[in-house]
């Protein structure tokens, strides 16, 4: 009777009745560290344009009974997982809306232990179910949830997602945006199984350049926990309260640098619950409008990256990442913008390795709902999660709270408070966003930049707004007393297309853009950092013209990631010469 019921009620009384159960940062575990079982390989899926699954109660069918007769979960079609559904099967390339994920996996649980599921991405809210018990709703594509399953775990289990890329006006980010919405559990699904009482988060950093500060958040019943890292000579007993154990260690070890990214191993034992991580130890400031790597002044030669990949979407693997970095630091970069939202763990895991530096990003981009609680719930949910993912990454300079927002009393408000809650629960790093310009007076000015330590500026004078001569005058009158970045700045070129006169779209266009701005920047007192927009072009259904096709062509490298671009040379050169002047 309910399944008919269900299916007549109209959608918000629907939905409400899942939104209610949210998975959200208050339950998230930490990954790194551990060992896990994944959940990959091939899953059956199908799309659910109507949602019926949720209004009819599909998922309450585990295998055991007669299915529902509009549903037949063996015909669905077997994909593998993680990945987007556009890149999958041709028919679904610009769905949006409902795909029902559904997998089968044996699970033995050793008495007393406890089970959670751990999803890394899932684009863009999930609704999980577990043997037909319904788990919880995670919003939010780019970070990580999981729930405890240990009550519902049996031999042989029935898992079945419900994944939901409708672009919705309350969401983070809202309906419009420069990307494509891929969808889909485009992440890793984990099994991680703990003993009865474990370490649920840890937060190693330096707090100044000679003191290492270490805070870890229990989950048990013991009354302290073993921190060892035999490299710093460090065995500590500390004693747990209220959950969590703290404590303050003088430093006298080698620091994380671009040059020599020196990395620690730390051990953590509780119990029987024990973790290890691999950490680098660094820290990171502002003097005026300089940025401070280890108390030394550093100018961030940057590119920004989207996660975008003509046959993957933005599903990546370790190789895709590594080959990235590679790119970024082949182009000369210390850093790299990772915009719009949170990437792949990989890349903090990996400019950790290879020594680069990270700017990474809240999708709050353009215009959101600033006025609606739950949208603001929803980002500062979406921040917390990914602080807890990478705050042991010492790669990570910078969290952005975000980009090019219409400047009201409302988006005020909101970011401030974005801003706070970053510092509150990381104070090592910096806070930034990408910041308004008063075209009339041309000069950066925001509201918003009293509430950041970096000021990010993303500009396109020479491209969009024709005139580079407003550069030069927007400089002079910008010099602030805080680091301003230019976060984005670029013209578009499709990949082959040469002329001899520069024409629009051409790659000698794109080239020339980069000398005339690089004189600019490099030569501003009020630059702090440069990041070209961008290192590969990626699709964006808003553009549209003959060049374009449905991909942005301000990549300095195509969307294949083999043809650079005579840009990427240009860039080059200047990150180059710049470096050997000693900035
Ligand atoms: C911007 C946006 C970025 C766009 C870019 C462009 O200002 O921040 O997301 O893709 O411009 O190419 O126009």
């Amino acid at each position: 009777m309910q399944t008919i019921y269900l299916s007549h009620l109209h959608d918000q009384a629907f939905r409400a009745k899942f939104h209610q159960k949210q998975l959200a940062c208050d339950q998230l575990v930490t990954l790194t560290g551990r060992t896990s079982i994944p959940l990959e390989g091939p899953w059956r899926l199908c799309p659910d344009q109507y949602d019926t699954c949720l209004r009819a109660g599909w998922y309450a069918y585990t295998g055991k009974e007669t299915t529902p007769v509009d549903c037949d979960f063996e015909f669905w079609k077997e994909v593998i997982v993680p990945s987007v559904w556009n890149t999958e099967h041709e028919p679904w390339e610009y769905y949006e809306g409902s795909m029902l994920y559904r997998t089968e996996f044996a699970s033995s649980q050793k008495e007393g232990t406890r089970t959670f599921l751990v999803f890394e991405g899932v684009a863009n809210r999930a609704y999980v179910f577990l043997n037909g018990i319904y788990l919880g709703f995670h919003e939010g594509a780019s970070t990580p949830f999981s729930v405890e399953i240990t009550a519902s775990l049996q031999d042989r289990n029935t898992l079945l997602v419900c994944a939901n890329n409708t672009r919705s006006v309350s969401s983070v980010p809202s309906e419009n945006t420069d990307w494509f919405n891929y969808g889909g559990i485009y992440r890793q699904v984990h099994l991680m199984q703990v003993p009865p009482s474990f370490i649920r988060h840890w937060y190693v950093r330096l707090l100044d350049a000679h003191t290492l500060g270490i805070d870890i958040e229990l989950s048990g019943i013991h009354d302290s926990v073993q921190v060892v890292c035999k490299e710093l000579g460090l065995s500590l007993l500390l004693a747990v309260h209220d959950h969590t154990a703290s404590v303050q260690v003088p430093f006298t070890g080698q620091v994380w640098g671009i040059e020599n990214p020196k990395r620690y191993t730390f051990c953590l034992q509780y119990g029987q619950d024990r973790v290890e991580d691999t950490i680098g130890l660094r820290t990171i400031a502002c003097r005026g409008n300089q940025i401070l790597l280890n108390e030394k002044p550093i100018f961030l030669r940057g590119v920004c990256l989207h996660e975008d990949h003509p046959d993957f979407g933005r599903y990546v693997n370790e190789n895709l990442v590594r080959r990235s970095l590679e790119d970024a630091k082949l182009l000369g970069c210390n850093c790299i913008r990772l915009s719009h939202y949170p990437h792949h763990r990989y890349m903090a895991e990996i400019a950790d390795e290879l020594g680069m530096l990270l700017w990474e990003e809240l999708p709050v981009y353009w215009a959101i709902a600033f006025s609606d609680p739950a949208v603001l719930a929803d980002a500062k949910n979406q921040l917390s999660e990914l602080i807890l993912r990478d705050r042991n990454r010492c790669s990570v300079i910078i969290w952005s709270v975000g980009n090019e927002n219409p400047d009201t009393d409302e988006r005020l408000a909101f970011m401030s408070s974005l801003a706070s809650l970053a510092r509150s629960l990381d104070p090592s790093r910096l806070v930034g966003a990408a910041c308004l310009v008063n075209e009339h007076t041309l000069c950066i000015q925001d509201r918003l930049e009293a509430c950041l330590d970096v000021i990010g500026l993303n500009e396109y004078y020479g491209w969009y707004d024709p005139d580079m001569g407003k550069l030069k005058i927007l400089l002079e009158h910008s010099l602030k007393d805080k680091p301003v970045l230019i976060t984005e700045f670029g013209a578009g070129a499709k990949a082959g297309f040469h002329d001899a006169e520069a024409a629009l779209f051409s790659e000698e266009r794109q080239a020339l853009f980069y000398k005339q701005q690089f004189v600019l920047l490099l030569g501003s007192p009020t630059v702090s950092g440069t990041f070209p927009w961008l290192l590969y072009d990626f699709r964006s259904p808003r553009r549209m013209n003959k060049y374009q096709g449905g991909y942005n062509r301000k990549g300095l490298i195509d969307q294949s990631r083999r043809h650079k671009k005579l840009a990427y040379a240009t860039v080059q050169t200047e990150y180059r010469r710049f470096k050997e002047q000693g900035r």
